[in-house]
């Protein structure tokens, strides 16, 4: 991960207030792919960036092990053929470093490091109706102005803390896995604590339990997960993957997910099979395919309960096979509908159970109830540590653009506006903040998706848009309430169809006290990017243009 600060990189200090085309806030793949756009259209622009290195997501969840689950030579941009063949990722799953590293490549490559200002948090935009503008302020009081305002913020950016009484008392060393000190923590023969069992508490606690003297797990609800696969790429594999490396991408198009069109889902229903077909074909999916794709196993598997529950049990079986003491097992053993919340995927989690130095708390109905200055205290037992690690997830989806005081037409707050859920059409734009766009916002399939191919679908579709306003001399382009709101009952019914309103998971904002139980992503990409080469087609149907 970079430490250093770029010396191309503007600085907050050296940057002047002005006047720009677009803001964009947030460098991480997509607004560094949407500067790239719009410098190519003639627009000025900048991003402006809270961290002080490009990545996004990538930058802040430096954890150990953290690694993406969809595979490197998917999740990696696909606009240029020669980036595309001359990078060389390394592994299957690319692990954060190797992500951070692709991305700094990008930056260098196109070139884009002198108009990313790091460093500098937005914290509030008004649009002015007699300009049709935004005015743009930083935390550090400096303002900009500009025609447009994109919002790359990204899905889980925003870090989320329980409300557990007593953290900043404590006298140990502690982090969130989404916000990781870029010097790290270090476990060596250190009693270690992590709070949360999703994707990242899965993706860390096999490797502190490597360093740490002792591990002790505290779980709230058990997560399922399924080995991910990794292994290093053969170059030799990845030679000759290259010389059809487009093919694959239009491949993955027709996915609902924008991959893994290597391994596509079955298309027969998980009931219709005999139990022994069923079982070789989870055992295929869980030992040959791995992670994400096991749900692919079934075409119903998120559809219907029965189906699922084939599925789920299929997990818990490997959990009791894999874990030996059977209590702990017991623990382990999620009862949600597997895939609610995201599936997770991991390297040797459930094995982790099995070592000396590993324990797991359940905490589900006796709740941590403090944070001491020498660990955690749950009941009348304390936990005496080292190091807390707080793998308990993100304000997804809204968290980042809630936190900027966006004011739209007549001084209306987006958080008002957004109170009782986002109202978004197609994930990027909402009615009385025009000229605003948010790149794979609450109501596009983001997070259901190969991130990377849905954000270079949106940021093309903005900057198509944007090009198609200069060159018809619109100064303004704004959502009708109209269109917004049919669009939210469409996310909204497509969700209902489906098993995903059935847990408490950040997809619904369920995981953020007080937040509302609105599902946020749109389900089904080809769907989605129909409806947005429609939209374009009639001139962008749904929206006013001034
Ligand atoms: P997640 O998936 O939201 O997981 C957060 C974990 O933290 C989860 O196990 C929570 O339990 C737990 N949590 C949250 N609050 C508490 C309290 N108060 N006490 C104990 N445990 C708590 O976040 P991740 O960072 O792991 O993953 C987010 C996404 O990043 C992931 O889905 C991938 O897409 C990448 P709960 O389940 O709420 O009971």
């Amino acid at each position: 991960m970079s430490t250093k600060f770029d010396s191309n990189s503007e600085t907050a200090a050296s940057n002047a207030q002005g006047s720009l085309d677009a803001v964009i806030v947030g460098a991480g793949f997509s607004g560094l792919f949407m500067l790239h756009k719009l410098r190519g259209i003639g627009l000025s622009a900048k991003i402006y960036e809270a961290g002080d290195g490009i990545g996004g997501t990538w930058y802040w969840n430096s954890y150990p092990g953290a690694r993406c689950d969809v595979q490197s030579v998917e999740y990696s941009y696909q606009f240029s053929e020669d980036l595309q063949q001359d990078w060389n990722w390394s592994e299957r799953y690319a692990s954060q470093p190797e992500i951070l590293s692709y991305l700094e490549h990008v930056t260098d490559r196109f070139d884009l490091r002198r108009d990313v200002v790091l460093k500098t948090r937005v914290s509030g935009a008004e649009f002015d109706e007699k300009s049709n503008r935004w005015k743009v302020t930083s935390d550090d009081g400096r303002v900009v102005d500009a025609q447009f305002l994109i919002m790359a913020t990204g899905a889980l950016s925003t870090i989320f803390y329980p409300d557990i009484p007593g953290r900043e008392a404590f006298k140990g060393q502690s982090a969130h896995t989404g916000a990781w000190p870029l010097e790290g923590l270090d476990f060596q023969d250190k009693r270690v604590g992590v709070i949360g069992t999703g994707s990242s508490g899965i993706q860390c606690i096999p490797i502190i339990a490597e360093q740490a003297e002792h591990l002790t797990v505290f779980q709230r609800t058990p997560a399922y997960s399924v080995p991910a696969g990794n292994y290093d790429l053969d170059p030799g594999w990845l030679t000759e993957f290259k010389n059809d490396y487009s093919g694959l991408r239009e491949r993955n198009e027709a996915t609902m997910g924008g991959f893994g069109s290597d391994h596509p889902v079955n298309t027969e229903l998980a009931l219709q099979v005999s139990e022994k077909e069923r079982e070789d074909q989870y055992q295929h999916r869980w030992q040959n395919v791995g992670g994400l794709l096991f749900l692919g196993a079934y075409a119903d598997l998120l559809t219907d309960p029965a189906a699922n529950q084939t599925a789920a049990e299929f997990v818990r079986q490997k959990i009791r096979a894999t874990v030996i003491d059977p209590e702990v097992a017991e623990r382990l053993m999620p009862t949600t509908m597997i895939g609610c919340k995201r599936l997770c995927t991991d390297t040797n989690y459930y094995e982790t159970y099995n070592r000396a130095n590993v324990s797991l708390v359940d905490i589900k109905d006796s709740p941590i109830e403090e944070i001491t200055e020498t660990g955690l205290r749950i009941g009348e037992k304390s936990y005496d540590l080292d190091c807390i690690v707080f793998a308990t997830g993100f304000d997804a989806m809204t968290g980042a653009i809630s936190n900027i005081d966006i004011r739209g037409k007549g001084g209306t707050r987006l958080t008002d506006k957004w109170a009782d859920g986002p109202i978004n059409y197609l994930g990027v734009g909402t009615a009385g903040f025009p000229n605003l766009f948010t790149i794979v916002g609450p109501g596009n399939p983001s997070v259901l998706t190969n991130m990377v191919c849905t954000i270079e679908h949106h940021v093309g579709w903005v900057a198509e848009c944007i090009e198609y306003l200069r060159s018809n001399s619109f100064s303004a382009i704004e959502v009708t309430p109209a269109a917004e709101l049919d669009w939210v009952a469409e996310v909204n019914a497509i969700a209902a169809s489906t098993l995903f309103p059935t847990c408490n998971s950040w997809y619904l904002g369920a995981n953020i006290p007080g937040k509302p139980r609105v599902f946020m992503p749109y389900l089904g990409l080809p769907p989605y990017r129909e409806k947005c080469a429609e939209v374009a087609k009639e001139g962008y149907s749904g929206f006013d243009l001034t």
